[in-house]
């Protein structure tokens, strides 16, 4: 598989308590390189525009409620099949579903706060990417 990158962010019910650190050791751990992050306390707008392809589902105005509460840490990470990688570290949506071991399994709260985002195929994650991102900040 080749070297990819994905989009990951660290969610404000982890920031608030402060997960961030044992968060990001659990993606270094699957062997996920962190080339690019920053802490973003994101707009109302910013968040709706994020996640613009949920705006028609029911949970759309508790998710940008959500996601404007507290800061975020955006990040790109680099590795082996990243984006299916990622994935898999995060478990499933619902905390109540994800795998032993995940991040969502050990430091969600719910399925709305659930601890972090990342892409889900190869086109959302140049999306994602470049909507946080410029070029000149992704070091690898
Ligand atoms: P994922 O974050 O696993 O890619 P998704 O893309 O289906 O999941 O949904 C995006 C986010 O929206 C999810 O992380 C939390 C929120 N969400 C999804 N389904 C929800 C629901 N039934 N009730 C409340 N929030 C929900
Ligand atoms: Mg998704």
């Amino acid at each position: 598989m080749a070297i990819e990158r994905t989009f990951s962010m660290i969610k404000p019910d982890a920031t608030q308590r402060n997960l961030t650190g044992k968060i990001t050791a659990k993606l270094e751990e699957a062997g996920l390189r962190v080339v690019a992050s920053k802490r973003v306390w994101m707009s109302r707008q910013q968040a709706e525009g994020f996640y613009a392809v949920h705006k028609d589902r029911p949970f759309f105005g508790e998710l940008v409620e959500t996601m404007t509460a507290g800061p975020t840490v955006v990040q790109v990470l680099e590795g082996e099949g990243a984006i299916l990688k990622n994935r898999e570290v995060m478990g499933a949506t619902n905390p109540a579903n994800a795998d032993a071991g995940t991040i969502r399994k050990e430091f969600a709260l719910s399925i709305g706060e659930n601890s972090v985002h990342g892409s889900d195929a190869p086109e959302t994650a140049a999306q994602e990417i470049a909507y946080w991102f410029s070029g000149i900040e992704l070091v690898g």
